[in-house]
């Protein structure tokens, strides 16, 4: 693949969102954290599948269906080749939390009452609550490993968190609210001594850094397609070959069976044991589409180019009075993600007054209570870039935020 130079003037010219004007402003997208946008290469292959070749996949005989399977097989190929895995590792899902919830239910039968799992404090919900239901139900514990007010977690008392009883660590490896990259390779070494089973959320950092699978040593990685330029509605699940074979299936139907007699049925091979029924075919092959800009970009320029904009806005932030960053006011070792708070203003108005100015942003809990609440907030306000975002969209968004306070008259 012809790598391009980057260059995010030429980049933007893919997404054709970014031409669009809010309230007669145009747009600057800071909400990629939530959801990104998605090049012209993505948005076509959808009408091309419903125009061209539209079928179903693994069943038919006939030309379209051979070629919707031999796109949609390339797509998870294309997914095997990004995280360093092999095809039959990668299980098509609906989004990450899906593939959370596979993970944590098929694992169920390998938890006692006597066993702890351990997460962090700063999981998504999707990350979190899966946990919590699965100790309901077994009598297991769940423990929680504690960060610094920067979002670094304790190492040293990670060392007595994870021990001999812990079956599985589930941890971010980007927390969407703080921005903060967590210590992996530190943790999957406290946590081999005890063989614990190590589950990492790759949702915010599959689509801005290079992932593999091998140098993570993880067992399980989880991410969702529409957060890395695919569409929505389709995710991946990886997990290591011996592991998934000895999982359960986590829905029952059509594709995912060798065998069905009417007394019993055998699973099918790997990864389709875990695909029941008619996949997303053409989100499937889109997401491939999206892997191919990536690689063409190149995941090393796009993390360069946006710690090269999260720092000049951090530079910039701490400049500002009145405003506030929840996380890391460090550099090193976090993503393009700022969670804010204002002294006096609600994050909510602040979001709805930058959008006057067509710069989106997310307000709110950002799907992790807990985390939002210990620091003794109910709300953030959270700008998150990607790729295609600018310097020059970093000085409208911080000379936004302070026409927000003259916005209310706040000096
Ligand atoms: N975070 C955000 O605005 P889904 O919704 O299943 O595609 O992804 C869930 C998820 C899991 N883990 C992390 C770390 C995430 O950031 C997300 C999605 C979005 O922060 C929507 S709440």
């Amino acid at each position: 693949m012809m790598i391009k130079k980057f260059d995010v003037n030429e980049i933007r010219k893919d997404f054709p969102i970014l031409q669009r004007k809010i309230n007669n402003n145009r747009l600057v997208y800071l909400d990629n954290a939530a959801t990104s946008q998605k090049p012209n290469s993505v948005i076509d292959s959808l009408s091309d599948y419903y125009s061209s070749y539209n079928s179903n996949v693994h069943r038919g005989v006939h030309t379209l269906s051979v070629e919707a399977t031999d796109k949609y097989e390339m797509a998870r190929n294309k997914v095997s080749t990004f995280l360093g895995c092999k095809p039959q590792e990668v299980i098509w899902t609906r989004n990450t939390s899906e593939s959370l919830n596979i993970v944590s239910i098929g694992l169920k039968k390998l938890i006692k009452s006597t066993d702890n799992i351990v997460i962090s404090k700063m999981e998504h919900h999707s990350n979190l609550v899966p946990w919590q239901q699965l100790c309901l139900e077994t009598g297991a514990t769940l423990r929680y490993l504690n960060h610094n007010l920067d979002g670094r977690i304790d190492l040293v008392e990670a060392k007595n968190i994870i021990d001999k009883n812990t079956k599985i660590i589930a941890i971010t490896h980007m927390s969407n609210v703080l921005g903060v990259i967590n210590p992996i390779s530190e943790l999957r070494n406290i946590s081999k001594k005890h063989g614990t089973i190590l589950v990492l959320d790759g949702a915010q950092s599959a689509p801005h850094f290079p992932v593999s699978m091998k140098d993570l040593d993880c067992d399980f990685f989880t991410f969702s397609a529409h957060k890395m330029l695919g569409p929505t509605g389709i995710g991946v699940l990886f997990g290591k070959e011996k592991l998934l074979e000895e999982m359960p299936p986590f829905y029952f139907g059509g594709d995912m069976i060798s065998e069905v007699t009417y007394e019993s049925a055998k699973w099918n091979d790997l990864p389709y044991k875990f695909e029941a029924g008619t996949p997303n075919i053409a989100d499937a092959i889109a997401t491939g589409y999206a892997i191919d800009y990536l690689n063409q970009v190149g995941m090393k320029e796009i993390f360069n180019h946006e710690e090269e904009i999260t720092h000049y806005a951090l530079d910039r932030f701490n400049n500002l009075k009145n405003y506030k960053i929840i996380g890391p006011k460090g550099k090193s070792d976090r993503g393009g993600v700022i969670s804010f708070t204002h002294n006096t203003l609600h994050p909510h108005d602040i979001g709805e007054i930058l959008d006057k100015f067509g710069i989106a942003i997310r307000t709110g809990h950002h799907c992790a209570m807990p985390l939002v609440r210990s620091y003794e907030i109910v709300a953030a306000a959270r700008a998150s870039f990607y790729l295609y975002n600018t310097k020059e969209e970093i000085d409208m968004f911080i000379n936004g935020l302070l026409d927000v306070e003259k916005y209310f008259k706040i000096n």
